[in-house]
């Protein structure tokens, strides 16, 4: 009797592990290799990805944080070869030094899905899901000639916070911006790299407030995290920023804490860059599992947020077509609804 029961136990155990591997074997394998951990924006992009690729979605979803190394990211990829995974998504810490890796998952057939920042020279990838740099350092240049036109500052004197060096949002937020800039004669005093980081973003204010105490009137923070550093050295060094300060100080990301200080008037302006892309990855997967043809090029929707309602809309020229944007005065609302 107990040996019976010994196999059946035996039988139960095997009957149980064969239908584990089997329902391990149906789901989607994914290698996520992501940039790290620097930023609420990041926090939020990681969710993203954690939400959607769920094993009850049908998805085994193996994450790396590449810690802003890109080292570390370049080997992530190699080990999902390794591991056969069925596809890979990559954010891509900078923008270059991709092609022969990506020739290696060609190889090895693993379709690269690409998020959020931009790979630029390789195109051996199925997708990428992301946001336009250019157009919100464009966006941010154009709010700003709006804005100082309607309270008549005349002299425009920038010191900005870029993100990290050779990233695709660091360096289309950079150059939108200088186009601006140029176009309208301001000067930018200085322009370097925080990091896209909290820690960044405060070193580099208080080494600039050494250099261009009193010569500056705006700070742009290229991320919100970097923007809350600077906000902390203005704050030590007794300069005010914001609707009712000296200082116009301007963000991207959006992210929710970056809206309440919009809201309280701490940062007069933050252009969106949304980090929830999992949902049209999943997408492009699926069409792929199909056997379809995902689009290539997919651009999140994003808003341009702002304290006061002076201005209505803001319109850009991307590649020699013009976009008009509304400006939206973040409410309670917005902000409980914000990642
Ligand atoms: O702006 C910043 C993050 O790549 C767009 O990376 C992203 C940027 C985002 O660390 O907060």
């Amino acid at each position: 009797m107990k040996k019976n029961l010994v196999v059946i136990a035996a039988m139960a155990a095997a009957l149980c592990m064969s239908v584990t591997a089997s329902a391990d074997e149906d789901l989607i394998t994914i290698g996520f290799a992501q940039v790290g951990h620097e930023s609420d924006w990041r926090t939020a992009s990681t969710q993203s990805c954690q939400d959607v690729f769920t094993e009850e979605n049908g998805y085994d979803l193996q994450f790396v944080d590449c810690d802003n190394d890109s080292a570390t990211q370049l080997e992530a990829v190699r080990n999902f070869i390794e591991q056969d995974v069925d596809y890979i998504i990559i954010d891509p810490i900078v923008s270059t030094g991709w092609d022969e890796v990506l020739t290696e998952c060609e190889d090895a057939g693993i379709p690269v899905i690409v998020i959020d920042r931009t790979i630029d020279d390789s195109d051996k990838y199925a997708a990428w899901v992301g946001s336009n740099f250019t157009t919100e350092g464009l966006a941010c240049g154009e709010w700003l000639k709006a804005y100082a036109e309607a309270k008549g500052i005349e002299e425009i004197n920038v010191l900005v916070i870029e993100g990290t060096t050779g990233s695709s949002a660091a360096i289309g937020r950079t150059d939108g911006f200088a186009e601006i800039a140029e176009r309208e004669g301001w000067t930018i005093l200085d322009s370097q790299d925080g990091d896209f980081t909290q820690t960044g973003g405060q070193e580099i204010m208080e080494s600039y407030i050494k250099s261009y105490e009193g010569q500056f009137n705006v700070v742009i923070c290229q991320n919100d995290n970097e923007a809350f550093g600077a906000m902390d050295a203005m704050t030590a060094a007794g300069i005010s920023y914001g609707v009712d300060g000296d200082v116009i100080l301007v963000s991207f990301d959006a992210c929710t804490a970056g809206l309440e200080y919009v809201q309280s008037g701490d940062i007069n302006a933050d252009f969106e860059c949304n980090p929830l892309a999992a949902p049209f990855v999943e997408e492009v997967i699926q069409q792929l599992e199909a056997g379809e043809t995902p689009e290539t090029v997919v651009y999140m929707e994003e808003h341009w947020y702002v304290n006061e309602d002076i201005l209505e809309s803001i319109t850009v020229t991307v590649d020699g077509e013009e976009q008009e944007q509304a400006l939206t005065v973040v409410t309670d609302e917005i902000v409980e609804a914000q990642y």
